[in-house]
């Protein structure tokens, strides 16, 4: 028994999308599943990166404006999982923080990589802050999220 299916001219347009949606459901979810396997057993802490970054420019007066950052600027845990944050210090000299909620505090320097290991036990949004950098008058606010959800 064989059927064949036929698509018209005019409902073709409508198969490509759906076409595209169900390959973008199919990588979506082997990409879910490749992010399991690195953060569930495989790695142990899970290893999240960070870097300090710097925007710089100049205003319309000539002077000076620059604004500290980390990057990514947010970053998602399990609620419970154990991470090891690494932030290599790029620009903007030492940066002091603490990530409130967690009891963290550290300084990252430029071109040293520190390490952090966190275990939040309850979902929520903890800043990571720069004491140097805290606000527009300083280049900041040089502030960072870790959601655990
Ligand atoms: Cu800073």
């Amino acid at each position: 028994m064989s059927r064949v299916f036929v698509i018209r001219r005019r409902h073709f347009g409508l198969f490509a999308v759906m076409a595209a949606a169900v390959l973008m459901t199919v990588v979506f979810l082997r990409y879910e599943r490749m992010d399991e396997a690195v953060s569930g057993t495989a790695v142990n802490p899970r290893v999240i990166q960070l870097v300090t970054g710097e925007f710089e420019s100049r205003a319309e007066d000539g002077r000076k404006i620059e604004a500290y950052i980390w990057h990514p600027g947010t970053v998602y845990v399990r609620k419970g999982e154990t991470v090891e944050l690494q932030i290599k210090g790029i620009s903007g000299g030492n940066h002091p923080f603490v990530i409130e909620g967690l009891g963290v505090k550290g300084e990252v320097r430029t071109g040293e990589t520190t390490k952090v290991v966190v275990t939040p036990a309850a979902a929520g949004t903890y800043p990571i802050l720069c004491l140097t950098h805290l606000d527009q008058e300083q280049g900041g606010p040089m502030v960072g999220y870790i959601v655990v959800q």
